[in-house]
């Protein structure tokens, strides 16, 4: 059978299920092709440009942490590749702090896309798997788009409103984890044809497991239910739990993410005290609602402990918020566990 490349995809899903409306389709396919632009830069490594693309930009982003030459790269790779299409009306990211509104020589759209252009940035140098991951929303009518500022409150929707989210990762092979709201598809590139072939369809991931991913350095500030958790499961076999668990941690959310996209798994970076005052580790719009939403489109979990993470209402642009997601009957587990 021919191959699917992600244009014939998503033709299909518009066509035979009425999903995706051409606008979104010309989106998904534009972040598609800017995702390929920063494979193939995240691959020349010290050997792109003027003095490679490894290192510090020399720049602080909103948060205030040190920008890589490829965190700023990526972020551009993006916006060129999105403003002029007509299928946008604004565009935010971890590395901008206001919005990005469309340029008024171009046509605008009625979507808004979020972005962490290059997440898992402390592995750029070391050679470990980073990646992108985004957002799609729709810009509510009469939205005030007057002014960067103004636009903020345009994109301060619960993650239920999103219409489509995904991931790149770059490792070993770059992929493209997509949803439209109809499961979780995963497209692979081929470097040779310049195009993203669907590799998998109707992700599931398993309701058990025996893999965490926390990082245990932050151990000592956790709240109690986590300290409960993690202390269960490190008891093993003899332990309440009844089973031995093992423990990976990339630091890149996109990898750790897709471990459990491919074996289950259970993905926490947990409220704690050394980050309280910032509301959580993770940002909501564009790290943990699009994974949310793929990890429940897989038929797992996503909860900060308390609440899931789709129901909440944001406040502000970069709003942090804790994370656990995964196997459905971890995360119940651990989320039980904030209740009681
Ligand atoms: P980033 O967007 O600045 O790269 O930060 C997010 C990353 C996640 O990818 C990862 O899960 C986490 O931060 C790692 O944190 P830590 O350095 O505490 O292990
Ligand atoms: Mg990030």
């Amino acid at each position: 059978m021919a191959q699917r490349t992600l244009a014939r995809y998503l033709t299909e899903e518009q066509r035979d299920k009425g999903r995706i409306p051409a606008d979104l389709k010309f989106l998904i396919e534009v972040v598609s092709r800017a995702c390929q632009a920063i494979s193939i830069a995240i691959g020349k490594g010290a050997l792109g440009g003027e003095g490679g693309v490894l290192g510090e930009a020399g720049s602080d982003n909103v948060q205030g942490e040190a920008q890589k030459k490829l965190d700023v790269l990526s972020n551009e790779i993006l916006l060129d590749a999105n403003e002029w299409g007509g299928h946008l009306a604004a565009m935010a990211s971890e590395e901008m702090d206001l919005p990005h509104l469309v340029p008024h020589r171009y046509p605008k759209g009625e979507y808004l896309l979020t972005f962490d252009p290059l997440d898992g940035s402390s592995n750029i140098d070391v050679n470990v798997s980073i990646g992108t991951i985004f957002s799609v929303l729709k810009c509510p009518e009469g939205a005030d788009l007057s002014s960067e500022a103004a636009a903020e409150q345009a994109f301060l929707q619960a993650g239920t409103a999103q219409v489509a989210a995904g991931y790149a990762v770059y490792g070993p092979t770059t992929l493209l984890v997509l949803t439209v709201g109809d499961g979780v598809a995963v497209f692979t590139l081929d470097r040779e044809q310049g195009q993203f072939i669907l590799t998998q369809e109707n992700v599931q991931i398993p309701a058990e497991t025996r893999e965490f991913a926390i990082n245990m350095a932050n151990q000592r500030f956790w709240e109690a239910p986590v300290q409960r958790y993690v202390d269960e499961m490190l008891a093993g076999k003899t332990g309440p739990l009844g089973k031995d668990y093992n423990m990976r941690w990339v630091a890149s959310m996109v990898a750790d993410v897709h471990r459990i996209m491919t074996r289950g798994g259970i993905f926490m970076y947990p409220m704690d005290e050394k980050i309280r005052h910032q509301g959580g580790k993770l940002r909501l719009m564009y790290e943990a609602n699009p994974m949310a939403l793929l990890i429940e489109q897989a038929g797992g979990v996503a909860t900060t402990g308390r609440e899931r993470i789709l129901d909440i209402a944001p406040h502000k642009l970069h709003q942090r918020v804790p994370v656990i997601l995964g196997s459905r009957t971890e995360v119940e587990r651990v989320s039980g566990y904030h209740q009681a």
